[in-house]
């Protein structure tokens, strides 16, 4: 299902990767849902198999289908659910079924479940033998069935094509929606067969109407499906069912804005790339896999590590029209198997919040930053508008209208100031530059922008400035 089901004027998704169900709540009554975003992917619910010295990826080894984890317990989770519901904010978790945990003799859970993996054997479903495929290793991504009923990286391999799994799946899925979420986000999709997962989702309920769904709502899906073109096993075999990560966006976006392709070439950005069809893909420019190197797209991804460029990728995928964005809020890491920031007992300790909005205690919180929060608001002002107007000067500058209501302008010369009179395509007025600061009571914190009665306006985003993107909106008129 293609809809993620949001309040009206919101959108995009953030990814809060591990943090606390507790910390979630508190950020959409705070922070999400005043500021217009539309939905929270978080990290699987599901009880995960504990391992030291406690890598982000332990929560990828589900040992039960119990709702308790290091982000919170099952009474955290839906306490979390209804006060984002009821803040205006979605919430997709993260669903592992494909698998269980990966090659270990003893398990013990976060919840203090036990199993026993070599032997297939957890109790706590409980899944036994039966219910997982023979053992073998994926090696050959252009075998379907390989890639299908074998073993992604040692983790046992469950058989959604038999009617016991598939129900409890489908439990594990329906107590989520009766909590109160809006969809999930289907962990390895590639790795299941597209009629397992369908016959998975029509045992699943409609949403909730108490937390506010229309009556019928099917869960909003985003499948992961990794596929940056030519392998057998690709994104085809999933558009019936819901979204799809489109990697080749992340890929293709990490190039374009890290100069490795010039950005005019973005003026077909989207189906013009060969992406999948906008209605059909969640777009983002980099996710928790990627941006340390696991998963695909290798060296291109951008992050905040690369904080100038990263934004000015950010800032193009919530102004373009295509896909459904999601956005990534991370903790800082060194090392790409590194967790979260916790205690000395292993407890994630969650951010807390400086002056300007930003995070402590080891977060990013991308999705924090001026320059990225206030695209959201400028997504949201120009929902429904077309792309018009698209200007470039023929290398790296780029820029263009949605409809009447916003305007974007692209520096990524190397070396050149982007100064230019340009069509804005808005009313004339005086507008604030919400890159470079915001409109606060009535006051511009960043650059003044003088439209004039055709439209046009002096556009300058010099090439030393901390960003390359300028940005202006209706809302944000003087
Ligand atoms: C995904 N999408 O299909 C997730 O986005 C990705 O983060 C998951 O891998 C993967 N599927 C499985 O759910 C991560 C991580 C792996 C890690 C697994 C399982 O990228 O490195 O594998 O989670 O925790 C780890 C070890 C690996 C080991 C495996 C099993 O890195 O060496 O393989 O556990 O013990 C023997
Ligand atoms: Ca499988």
């Amino acid at each position: 299902q293609w809809d993620p089901h949001m309040v009206p004027g919101h959108s995009t998704i953030v990814h809060l990767f591990e943090w606390r169900w507790a910390d979630i709540a508190n950020e959409c009554e705070t922070f999400l849902g005043p500021r217009g975003f539309g939905g929270v992917q978080i990290s699987p619910p599901t009880e995960n198999a504990v391992i030291e010295p406690r890598p982000w990826w332990e929560r990828y080894q589900p040992i039960s289908y119990n709702f308790v984890t290091r982000s919170g317990d099952e009474a955290a989770l839906a306490d979390m659910i209804r006060r984002c519901n009821a803040a205006g904010v979605r919430i997709y978790p993260d669903i592992i079924f494909n698998h269980m945990t990966g090659p270990h003799d003893f398990a013990v859970g976060t919840g203090g479940s036990t199993a026993e993996p070599n032997n297939k054997d957890f109790p706590a479903v409980p899944y036994s033998m039966i219910d997982f495929n023979p053992t073998c290793e994926i090696v050959d991504y252009n075998d379907p069935v390989n890639v299908r009923n074998c073993e992604l990286v040692g983790l046992k391999d469950l058989a959604q094509s038999t009617e016991y799994v598939r129900v409890k799946i489908a439990e594990m899925l329906n107590r989520l929606i009766d909590l109160g979420v809006a969809g999930f986000r289907v962990d390895a999709a590639k790795h299941m067969w597209p009629g397992d997962m369908q016959a998975i989702m029509d045992q699943l309920h409609d949403l909730n109407t108490d937390h506010g769904f229309a009556p019928g709502s099917r869960p909003f899906l985003a499948q992961e499906v990794i596929d940056l073109g030519g392998s057998v096993v690709g994104f085809t075999d999933y558009l019936d069912l819901g979204r799809i990560t489109e990697f080749r966006f992340s890929a293709e976006i990490g190039r374009a804005f890290r100069g490795l392709n010039e950005l005019r070439w973005l003026s077909s950005w989207g189906e013009g790339w060969g992406f999948m069809p906008s209605g059909s893909a969640l777009a983002f420019v980099d996710n928790h896999d990627n941006q340390r190197g696991h998963g695909a797209g290798g060296g291109d991804i951008l992050t905040y590590k690369q904080p100038k460029n990263y934004k000015m990728a950010t800032a193009f995928n919530l102004a373009h029209t295509y896909g459904t964005p999601r956005i990534m809020s991370s903790f800082d890491f060194v090392e790409s198997d590194q967790g979260p920031p916790a205690d000395a007992e292993g407890n994630i300790v969650g951010p807390e919040f400086n002056p300007d909005n930003t995070c402590t205690n080891g977060w990013v919180c991308e999705h924090r930053w001026r320059q990225i929060h206030n695209m959201i608001e400028f997504k949201n002002v120009v929902d429904g508008e077309p792309l018009t107007d698209w200007w470039d000067n023929g290398s790296n500058q780029i820029a263009f209208c949605r409809g009447s209501k916003g305007f974007i302008a692209f520096n990524n010369q190397f070396e050149v100031d982007l100064v230019e009179n340009l069509q804005t395509c808005l009313p004339a007025g005086t507008y604030c530059d919400v890159i470079s600061g915001s409109k606060e009571s009535g006051v511009c914190t960043g650059k003044e922008v003088a439209v004039g009665p055709d439209g046009i306006a002096l556009i300058v985003i010099g090439n030393l400035e901390l960003d390359g993107v300028l940005a202006l909106h209706v809302g944000a008129m003087l």
